[in-house]
């Protein structure tokens, strides 16, 4: 039987396990990425692990995240991160030199090669026929010491491409179809591989646009095959020599086949407060708009803004509007100020920002009270824009250009102007003079002063009593747990960021946590489907096991916090029936019977809730290695004892 792209990726990188569908399996990583965001608590990590340098063919360390600057904290990260690069023999692209996921696919992604970052949206890298997953930090820092990641061996779903787009419609409008289809809920454990004869229409930047926003589907990562388009992109990268042809075997067999003519989308919006509410943007026209934002990992490639700045050119902003434009990278924003397209931004009225994360991380930008913004982005969570009562939409760029000349959204169609014809160079002009390439093992990193330990867990307590301190519904995104926008400077320092945990839902859960903890009881969340949607950010765990959290109940949890959380030593317990996450409130008491024997029996495990008297069962996916992992209190204990 033949193979499908993925299939073919990880069993060539396969150290361990069986390569079936639903196996764990444990697979050599080539490259990691890190930004500073997550990076900074990646380095301390490996650190503590006591390596003398970094062990994979390939580490690129960026700084992109955390660049507003407006104290101390954030450059003392970045001069910590080139410090302790330099330590390891780990790449450092400075401040200024792009969007970890743009450059990375500009400059260093391969086809048929693994990657392994820490950022959920790792994923762009697919769009080149690479193997490409997004992980908290300490799995990133484990891969850079050696270690092989362990992924569940995934059921592959097979997007067939047909055709071509229509004007004005563009690679965002596939993948916000592809999220109608498959939706943020349920795609755990899969991977999203695109094949069909659509894809000759589809440039290689076009594809990362996809497979980018396809971490919002949940699916372990999404990839396109490596053909003559990828080659064509790479040799302008002045990388020919990196390229391989990758495809499917004809006779490969997918988990399951969706199938999408591209010649029917029309251009579509996913409205508040997820990528997965999809709609026409026809629906919508007419609604004003006061916010435009063009950027963003997904959508911020010379192609992008060229084509907004097309549609802007000779026209004004409207007058209640405001238009940012953020370019992916230092080589897009050269190239947009070589051809002409930077002056009719400026002309039009439209605000540039550096190439950066900024406004998608809620970094500056954030609208006004109530007001409606229309991104490029790929999340819409409910307060990530900065603003929790503003409406965050998302769209391609044409619907965006089109919606900051009328300042109400418009369908670009509407427009009653040809669609801009915008011709991608034969050469990108290269430059990576800002990536810094040093590798010396006497390097002191330098840590200022918010620059604290990784913080270690106990080992897991034979007596697990504690109170449910909170209990949420469907789809809690890790921004809900752990807020970023003005919390980010807290990133290198625990005790101070976990004053901010569910700050947006209820900012008295870390008091509550504290002051149970001060009483000798531990503290447990409640959650329904899918907890720990979006970022891979680890604090989403760390945080909670700095306030005594032991265990997540949940209905059904997301793949990347399932692995932070097991890495900082709390358990993923699964509700067996509704029933029992129906009849579990906040502040009942309850007990988790026997957890160290339950677990190394490998069975469910028996919780006593002492306030209602009811009893119930919780089930959850461990592997034998995460089991040892959480008895031990976490990754880090866990490898300090192994070696
Ligand atoms: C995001 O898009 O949510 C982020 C910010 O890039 C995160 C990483 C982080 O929280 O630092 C992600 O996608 O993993
Ligand atoms: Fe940065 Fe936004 Fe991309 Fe996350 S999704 S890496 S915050 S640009």
């Amino acid at each position: 039987m033949g193979l499908t792209v993925s299939e073919k990726i990880i069993r060539e990188h396969i150290v361990e396990g069986k390569p079936e569908p639903g196996e764990r399996v444990a697979i050599r990583i080539d490259q990691t990425l890190t930004q500073d965001a997550t990076g900074t608590m990646a380095f301390l990590q490996l650190e503590a692990m006591r390596v003398d340098k970094c062990k994979t063919e390939l580490s690129l360390s960026y700084v992109d995240h955390n660049m507003v600057q407006m104290g101390f904290e954030n450059s003392d990260d970045h001069r910590y991160l080139q410090s302790v690069a330099r330590k390891y023999g780990v790449k450092f692209s400075r401040s200024g030199n792009g969007i970890c996921h743009q450059v990375h696919f500009e400059r260093f992604a391969v086809p048929g090669k693994t990657l392994l970052g820490s950022d959920s949206h790792t994923p762009t890298a697919g769009g080149m026929g690479m193997f490409a997953m997004g992980a908290g930090g300490l799995d990133v820092a484990s891969a850079m010491a050696g270690e092989p990641f362990w992924i569940t061996y995934p059921r592959v779903t097979g997007i067939k491409l047909m055709g071509k787009l229509e004007d004005f419609v563009s690679a965002k409008d596939i993948i916000l179809k592809v999220l109608s289809i498959l939706s943020t809920k349920r795609n755990v454990d899969t991977v999203n591989e695109y094949f069909g004869d659509g894809l000759s229409n589809l440039t290689a930047q076009d594809r990362a646009t996809i497979t980018n926003m396809g971490a919002e589907t949940g699916a372990t990562t999404s990839i396109f095959p490596s053909d003559e388009i990828t080659r064509e992109f790479l040799i302008a990268q002045k990388r020919g020599e990196s390229w391989k042809l990758l495809t499917a075997d004809p006779d490969c067999v997918y988990d399951r086949i969706i199938e999408i003519d591209l010649s029917e989308i029309e251009p579509l919006v996913a409205t508040p407060h997820s990528p997965g509410n999809v709609t026409p943007v026809s629906e919508l026209a007419g609604i004003p708009v006061d916010q435009v934002c063009i950027g963003s990992c997904t959508n911020s490639s010379f192609r992008d803004l060229a084509v907004a700045a097309e549609i802007l050119r000779g026209r004004t902003v409207a007058l209640n509007t405001s238009l940012i434009i953020g370019p992916g990278s230092r080589q897009v924003l050269s190239m947009i100020a070589d051809s002409g397209h930077l002056a009719s931004l400026i002309a039009s009225g439209a605000r540039v920002a550096e190439a950066t994360c900024g406004f998608c991380i809620g970094n500056g930008m954030a609208p006004g009270t109530d007001a409606v913004s229309l991104r490029t982005i790929n999340r819409n969570f409910e307060g990530r824009s900065g603003t929790a009562s503003a409406q965050v939409f998302l769209v391609n760029p044409e619907v965006a250009a089109a919606s900051a000349i009328t300042g109400e959204f418009t369908d670009p169609r509407t427009l009653g102007i040809p669609y801009p014809f915008i011709s991608i160079p034969d050469t990108f002009p290269v430059d990576d003079s800002m990536i810094i390439d040093e590798y010396d093992p006497e390097t002191e990193p330098v840590r200022g002063p918010n620059i604290g330990p990784p913080p270690i867990n106990e080992p897991l307590p034979e007596k697990l009593i504690g109170t449910v301190q909170i209990k949420v519904g469907d789809k809690i995104t890790t921004d809900h747990i752990m807020p970023a926008g003005k919390r980010l400077i807290y990133r290198s320092n625990i005790e101070k960021y976990s004053h901010f945990v569910f700050e947006g839902i209820d900012p008295a859960f870390p008091e509550r946590c504290r002051k149970n903890l001060t009483a000798y009881l531990y503290n447990f969340i409640v959650a329904g489907y899918s907890y720990g949607q979006g970022s891979s950010r680890e604090y989403a765990a760390i945080c909670p096991m700095h306030l005594g959290v032991k265990a997540v109940f949940a209905l059904s949890f997301e793949r990347i916090h399932t692995a932070n959380l097991v890495n900082f030593g709390i358990l993923p317990l699964r509700f067996q029936s509704r029933n029992d996450y129906d009849n579990l409130e906040t502040g009942h008491e309850i007990e988790v019977l026997n957890p160290c024997f339950g677990l190394a029996e490998g069975k469910p495990l028996s919780v006593m809730d002492h306030t209602s008297g009811h009893s119930f069962q919780v089930a959850h996916d461990l592997s034998e290695r995460d089991i040892e992992m959480i008895l031990a209190g976490g990754f880090l204990n866990w490898f300090s004892r192994r070696a």
